[in-house]
């Protein structure tokens, strides 16, 4: 049995250049894991929270050092000597540590990169690969002896066009994303997408708009007036690369509708088109959407706390479309809970920053299988070369995964990561089918 012999942490930086935690767990073996936190850029309210040096002029205000002398000083004394396969108890003795309802005390930056640096390092010690420990971690939290969880690689849901928080002032969504429902394999799926991309960035320079910006995901990030040009110009990519739109690509959109709700009015603003709604407005342009383009998958399409609005959608689009509450969950149990009690969204995003630990991670994904809420794991806009959620995807079998486009170096480690994964499980890995076709 290896044991945690000690931490070690970092600060080093993500994809926007702004720092973050980087924890190393040792173990009793002398093998060592390592895991770097990821940041958020469109954060939800109900987000575990992440300790920055707001204080501290250095990086503006944005470094971790008081998250790195938490790993060291408070959790490192905590945790040394424990067993690196009780991932469970690990994680229950960081909940337990910190105290409080979101991670304030420890932040959730130091708590996740302890938690996740220890199945590294578990993985390490036994000389196996980190979906493989993910694989009997996540069979232990479900029960599932009998009854064997295989892994299974994700189907992508991949950025074309970003707008919102992350491109900075084109469209008021987001993500426009495709998802590649033909493939019959992972690695197909990945070379379905590459040829969008650049057909996407080719029919964006047709019409005389600028392809080379990209956003923080390495979606596409033209200077669009409307959502549903960004529709028909991937519609149009589709068809140039020869594929059938719906049957073998078909579009996903990341509302990230809290961003342009105002509470205090309680409407739903787009600047852009420059549409103001309320709810049921939202609604219906959802709708009209849903009616005109191929789109599978609707992500945050109404704000995180407008729980009769997402029930009202639910209602009328549940049976057809994915419905992922993102900010809406927040991947914590208790939100879910809520959301299966009040039929509001039949998917779930799975980002282990917004809860913090892997196994309330696991106890988030079990509870959204057992109520037959899709999963997609997800990266956030500002990533690291960490690639831990393509092993999460895998090991639990959750079906999807949403990493951003296939730009951007912190994007592709996840998107290689799976590749390695498709060749170690064999000629026959199989891809999740999430959708019927
Ligand atoms: C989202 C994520 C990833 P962020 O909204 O789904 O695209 O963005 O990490 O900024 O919350
Ligand atoms: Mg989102």
């Amino acid at each position: 049995m290896a044991t945690l012999k000690a931490l070690k942490a970092r600060q080093v930086l993500d994809s926007r250049g702004r720092p973050t935690v980087e924890v190393e767990a040792i173990a009793s073996t002398g093998a060592v894991g390592r895991a770097i936190v990821p940041s958020g850029a469109s954060t939800g309210r109900h987000e575990a929270l992440e300790l920055r040096d707001t204080e501290s002029p250095r990086y503006g205000g944005l470094g971790v050092l008081k998250a790195v002398a938490q790993v060291t000083d408070a959790i490192a004394p905590a945790v040394a000597g424990m067993d690196l396969d009780d991932q469970a108890g690990v994680d229950a003795r960081l909940i337990a540590l910190d105290g409080t309802p979101n991670k304030s005390r420890l932040g959730a930056n130091a708590v996740l990169g302890v938690s996740l640096a220890v199945a590294h390092a578990a993985a390490s010690a036994r000389g196996e690969e980190l979906f493989v420990q993910l694989n009997r971690l996540w069979r232990a939290a479900t029960g599932s002896s009998g009854a064997a969880i295989e892994p299974v690689l994700p189907l992508p849901m991949v950025n074309m066009i970003s707008g919102g928080l992350h491109a900075g002032g084109n469209l008021d969504i987001q993500d426009v994303l495709i998802v590649p429902v033909g493939a019959a394999s992972y690695s197909e799926a990945l070379e379905m997408t590459v040829a969008l991309y650049r057909a996407v960035g080719a029919v964006l320079r047709h019409r005389g708009f600028e392809a080379a910006l990209v956003g923080d995901e390495g979606g596409y990030g033209p200077r669009l007036r409307q959502e549903e040009q960004a529709f028909e110009i991937v519609v149009d990519a589709m068809i140039a690369c020869g594929f059938e739109p719906r049957r073998d690509v078909a579009i996903a959109v990341d509302v990230a509708a809290t961003h342009f709700y105002e509470a205090a009015q309680g409407t739903y603003r787009l600047m852009a088109s420059g549409r103001e709604l309320d709810s049921a407005g939202m609604i219906d342009l959802l709708a009209g959407w849903i009616e005109v383009y191929p789109i599978i998958s609707l992500e945050d399409g109404l704000a995180e706390d407008d729980w009769d609005g997402w029930a009202a959608l639910t209602a009328r689009f549940g049976p057809s479309i994915q419905l992922i509450g993102d900010d809406l969950f927040a991947t914590q149990v208790s939100r879910l809970h809520q959301g299966i009690d009040r039929r509001a969204g039949n998917a779930v995003l799975i980002k282990l920053n917004q809860v913090g630990t892997l196994t309330e991670t696991f106890d988030a994904l079990r509870l959204a299988r057992d109520h037959g809420f899709r999963a997609v794991v997800s990266a956030r806009s500002g990533e690291t070369e960490d690639t831990t959620i393509a092993d999460l995807a895998v090991a639990t079998a959750a079906g999807q995964i949403k990493i951003g486009s296939v730009a951007r170096s912190e994007r592709l480690a996840k998107y290689n990561r799976l590749l390695r994964i498709e060749e170690a499980l064999g000629p026959d890995a199989p891809l999740a089918r999430p959708f019927a076709r």
